[in-house]
């Protein structure tokens, strides 16, 4: 659903993790967006324009026409707008407290750790000039050991939450990367599974394709 319909929401973003789940989160509750590209590579996340709207210098960042009584609405980080669109439009993000407890411990897990720790664990394996062995060994560690709590947490169930959520979409597009960060996605068998079904999804793959 990429198209520049009227009231699109602007999703400025690039093709990283990070910048998978929005255009995923979009796919998936049916809402019309417009990918605004910010290659990252090139330095455009340093452009002031951007900066007015991510302060952080990262994507994704979203501008959504229709926000909160009807005015424009500018959101940076990741969970924040998963969570707004979330509750914007009632789409994988329960109203029931006890499951969006549930989906907000997951979707913080995967922010300040899922994620990081991932993106160290590639960065020093694969993209560091200086191969540093000390920051390879620590990074890979914690990367396995949050495979484990990921591989724990999927145990006799489907999702990381209740229902599939924002949790699965923020942890989804950093897992399909497993053998970048030293792992084999193999030897984790709930984990494999869970991947293999959310991956699958259509959304997914329209959203994945998107950018
Ligand atoms: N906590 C942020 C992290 C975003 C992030 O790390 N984005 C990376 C790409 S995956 C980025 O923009 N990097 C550019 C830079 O660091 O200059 C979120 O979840 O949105």
């Amino acid at each position: 659903m990429a198209q520049t319909t009227a009231g699109a929401i602007d999703v400025h973003t690039w093709s990283t993790p990070n910048g998978w789940k929005i255009p995923i989160m979009l796919e998936e509750c049916g809402l019309p967006y417009r990918v605004v590209p910010v290659n990252i590579g090139k330095g455009e996340q340093m452009a002031p324009d951007f900066l007015a709207i991510s302060p952080n210098n990262k994507i994704p960042a979203i501008v959504d026409p229709d926000g909160p009584g009807g005015a424009p609405i500018s959101v940076f980080e990741s969970g924040a707008i998963l969570q707004y669109l979330g509750r914007k439009t009632g789409c994988l993000y329960p109203s029931d407290e006890r499951a969006r407890v549930a989906v907000d411990e997951w979707l913080f897990w995967q922010v300040g750790g899922f994620g990081p720790m991932l993106g160290q664990a590639h960065h020093f394996r694969i993209y560091a000039k200086e191969k540093i062995p000390y920051a390879v060994e620590r990074y890979t560690e914690e990367t396995k050991r949050l495979y484990g709590v990921l591989d724990r947490r999927l145990q006799g169930r489907d999702y990381l939450a209740d229902d599939y959520s924002i949790a699965d979409v923020a942890t989804l597009t950093w897992a399909k990367f497993h053998d970048k960060q030293g792992v084999d996605v193999a030897t984790y068998a709930n984990v494999a599974r869970w991947l293999e079904t959310v991956l699958a999804r259509p959304a997914v793959q329209r959203g994945l394709a998107a950018v």
